[in-house]
Parts: C-alpha cells; sequence; structure tokens
C-alpha cells in the first residue's frame, strides 16, 4: 500500500514556516520515526482521517484523553451546549464544582482539587504546594518520568545515585534544577538512599505510578507502597502524577489499581475529555493553603473553563456510570499486545512488551523493561521501520519508542485483527 501524503507534505511544509517544527508539540513532528507527520482533519469513534484522506486506527487518543474515542456524540453535545453560553467569563460557574465533586468522589484522600489547563500547570502546582506545606526544599522525580516542561522538572540524572539533578533542556539555569533528585524508577535502595542524605529536607516525591512516558513500565511489586512508606516516614509528600493514569487505569487511577494512596494527586487528559484541563487535589489540610485562602500561589485565566468542564463532567459521568469498561479495555488491549508480541516470537524479531489495562508500549530490546536503563537499549531504528510499517497499514502508533499506546473504548476486534495483520507484515518485512 503505497499511503497518499502529499496534502500532509504540503501543509507541514506551510506549518514550518509559522510554527518551530511545524508543531505545537515536538513528539508530534515524527522526527524519531523517519517520515513525516499526517495532518488529522477527522476522527470518528477509533479513527482518524488524515488530508490525503488515509484513515487510521487511533492507538494516540490524543496522547491519552480520548479514552472514549473521538467526537463522541455525549462530549460533543455538552461542548456545544456550553459554548452556546459562552465560552468564558473568568468567573465562578457551576461547572466547576460539577467536575470537581465528580472528580473528587473517584479518590478517596481527595477532599479539594484546582483545576488548570494543563498538565504541566498541576505538577508545577503540586510541587509549589508541597514545598509551601513542608517548608522544605528538595524534590524527587524518577529517569523516564515526564511531569510537563516546568523547569525543575526538566532535569537528567546527575552522576551516580542521589546527585541533584542536571538540567535536561537549555535555557534552565543549574539553580532552576539544584534542588531535584532524578533517582532510578523501580530502585528502592536509591530512594532510601536519597531520604538518607537529604533527610528532612525532601518536600515530596513525584511519581508516575504505571510511567507510560519512558513506555509503558509499571512499578515493580511492592515498589508504590515503598515510597509510601519512605516518604510517610520523613514527612515527605507523595505526589501521584495520574495526569495519565488517571481514569484510564480504573475509574479511581493507578492509586485504586494499587491500592496505595498519595497526599497529592495530580491529573489532565481524560478529566479535560479532549479540551484543556488538569488538576491537582489532596486533603483540605494541605489544599487549603493555595491561594486565595493560603500562602502558596497559583492562578490562570482560562482555569475552570466552562467548555472543558463540560467536556470532562461528560467523559467522566460515561466512565462513573459504566465501570465495566475497564475490564472490556484491559481484555481488548490484552488481545491485540499479545497476538502483536506473539507474531514477533514467530518471525524472530526482538520485541517484549509492558501493559497495564489499556496502556502498553512494545520495546524493541529483549527487555524487560523495567526502568529508563533497560527502556534505553531498545533498537529505535526498528521501531521506526515497524512503526512505518503500521502507518502504511491504517495503524496510528504513538510515533517514538518511548510513549505508552492506548485502546479505548471505541476501539473493535476488526480494529485489532488490522493492527495484528499489519504488524505480521511488519515483522515479515523485517527479515527482507
Ligand atoms: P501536559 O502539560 O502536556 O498537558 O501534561 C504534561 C504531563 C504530565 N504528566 C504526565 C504523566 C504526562 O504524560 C504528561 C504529558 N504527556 C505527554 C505524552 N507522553 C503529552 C504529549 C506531548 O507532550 O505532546
Amino acid at each position: 500500500m503505497t499511503r497518499k501524503t502529499e496534502q500532509s507534505h504540503t501543509l507541514q511544509k506551510r506549518a514550518e514556516k509559522v510554527i518551530p517544527g511545524g508543531v505545537n508539540s515536538p513528539v508530534r513532528a515524527f522526527r524519531s520515526v523517519g517520515c513525516e507527520p499526517p495532518y488529522i482533519v477527522r476522527g470518528q469513534g477509533s479513527h482518524i482521517w488524515d488530508a490525503d484522506g488515509n484513515e487510521y486506527v487511533d492507538y494516540i487518543a490524543s496522547w491519552g484523553p480520548l479514552i472514549l474515542g473521538h467526537a463522541t456524540p455525549s462530549v460533543i453535545e455538552a461542548v456545544i451546549s456550553a459554548a452556546r453560553k459562552g465560552t468564558s467569563f473568568g468567573a465562578s460557574t457551576p461547572a466547576e464544582a460539577d467536575l470537581a465533586e465528580l472528580v473528587i468522589s473517584a479518590f478517596p484522600h481527595m477532599q479539594k482539587v484546582r483545576f488548570v489547563s494543563s498538565g504541566t500547570e498541576a505538577t508545577m502546582s503540586a510541587i509549589r504546594l508541597a514545598r509551601g506545606y513542608t517548608k522544605r526544599k528538595y524534590i524527587v522525580k524518577f529517569e523516564g518520568c515526564y511531569h510537563g516542561h516546568s523547569d525543575a522538572l526538566l532535569v537528567k540524572a546527575g552522576s551516580g545515585i542521589a546527585t541533584l539533578g542536571i538540567p535536561g533542556s537549555a535555557g534552565v539555569p543549574e539553580e532552576f534544577t539544584q534542588f531535584t533528585l532524578a533517582l532510578p524508577y523501580n530502585d528502592t535502595d536509591a530512594i532510601e538512599q536519597a531520604f538518607a542524605k537529604f533527610k528532612h529536607q525532601i518536600a515530596c516525591v513525584i511519581v508516575e505510578p504505571v510511567v507510560g512516558n519512558m513506555g509503558c513500565v509499571p512499578p515493580a511489586p511492592g515498589y508504590l507502597e515503598a515510597l509510601r512508606a519512605i516518604t510517610a516516614r520523613d514527612q515527605t509528600l507523595l505526589i501521584f502524577d495520574e495526569v495519565m493514569t488517571g481514569f484510564r487505569l480504573s475509574f479511581g487511577g493507578a492509586q485504586e489499581l494499587f491500592g496505595v494512596q498519595p497526599d497529592l494527586t495530580t491529573m489532565g487528559k481524560i478529566i479535560g475529555g479532549g479540551l484543556p484541563v488538569g488538576a491537582y487535589g489532596g486533603p483540605s489540610e494541605i489544599m487549603d493553603l493555595i491561594s486565595p485562602l493560603g500562602p502558596v500561589y497559583q492562578a490562570g485565566t482560562l482555569s475552570g473553563n466552562p467548555l472543558a468542564m463540560a467536556a470532562g463532567f461528560a467523559t467522566l459521568s460515561y466512565l462513573r456510570d459504566h465501570k465495566d469498561v475497564y475490564a472490556k479495555l484491559d481484555k481488548l488491549a490484552g488481545e491485540v499486545v499479545a497476538a502483536v508480541a506473539a507474531a514477533a516470537r514467530d518471525t524472530g524479531v526482538t520485541m517484549c512488551h509492558n501493559r497495564v489495562g489499556s496502556m502498553f508500549t512494545w520495546f524493541f530490546t529483549a527487555g524487560p523493561v523495567t526502568d529508563w536503563t533497560s527502556a534505553a537499549k531498545c533498537d529505535t531504528e526498528a521501531f521506526g521501520r515497524f512503526f512505518r510499517v503500521m502507518l502504511e497499514n491504517g495503524i496510528y502508533l504513538p510515533p517514538s519508542q518511548f510513549e505508552a499506546a492506548f485502546l479505548g473504548a471505541a476501539h473493535t476486534e476488526s480494529d485489532v485483527r488490522q493492527t495484528i495483520a499489519a504488524a505480521q507484515q511488519a515483522f515479515a518485512m523485517a527479515h527482507t
């Protein structure tokens, strides 16, 4: 199949003249998979169409938000109805508490939530709150975990364990990352060493309870429990960054699935139903330090935007009322992931995979992939070849080895069959 790409190519060249790389978020440039990005013009259910008329089974789902699929009627109707009354007021609206009450109903530890407009804002604000609450400066994050692009989090691990992070991006002065510790994920010794070295000085540990941003990497058995025990022992706040996993892995996110309760939870993606929403929440004792009640400042012009609230409320209402959807997602995702893995094995292609519920990654390495060090061993060229053949066959995967793919409520057995067939073709070609 030779997919037509002229229209997307023209659109890319036009966009590059006025937008850096032609994209408003780097991963969309397809730089690591060796082809130009299709320009998407429409989505419906589990499918999207590009400017050249090519149709794809979509496993990106806007990087997670569209768990119900594209253009879900209840979501669209809610947004249109809200828009007819105006798009934004910069004032309180009933829709904000509607969504806040629904979000809080999913998390037993949560008494209050503050809405913002992105996951980056959510994690940045939660960290500021943790520092204000504990009056401590140091924070811990993990290599391979991504929590958005605020300066203190754009850090790569220093040399050796429990050494302070070094900037991971140009434009971030080392002073801005000097209080950030970047530790290996799934390594409890590293955490113990850090807390021994920085006893009573660490404000918070922020972690993706199931990592999506080095590809899908689940917590080792007991790891989240260890993080919870070690942080509680030192009065450090544990922040679960559930921007990706919240309402994805279960209605109560990873913390419900694994039975480990953080102090603060950050959210995004699904809670906006495809519109810009982030959030952070926790007990009133901590959340009431946020302005205007307390001394920790945080604000946002479009926070709680009525259209975004409407889209989020419609999406979460469906999930609240159809919790059986999670078992269905788990089953169908299990089918497609296992079948593709079997096809790789049958053709001698070196690949392993991780999956938790409806988020998963096929890694082009023998594996297992348990942390950034093992993820980084992937043959990204092999992933690129796989990605391009899948795209040619109408399967739209995340354009990076180090991302998670998402299956949603609109995906069908037919989508799964098409995906498996495309993978079989890709693996057959891998030996040519
Ligand atoms: P945003 O600022 O992009 O809304 O959220 C940042 C963020 C925070 N926490 C987690 C666990 C996340 O996965 C993200 C953003 N995820 C990426 C995909 N890996 C968004 C895609 C992109 O950067 O374009």
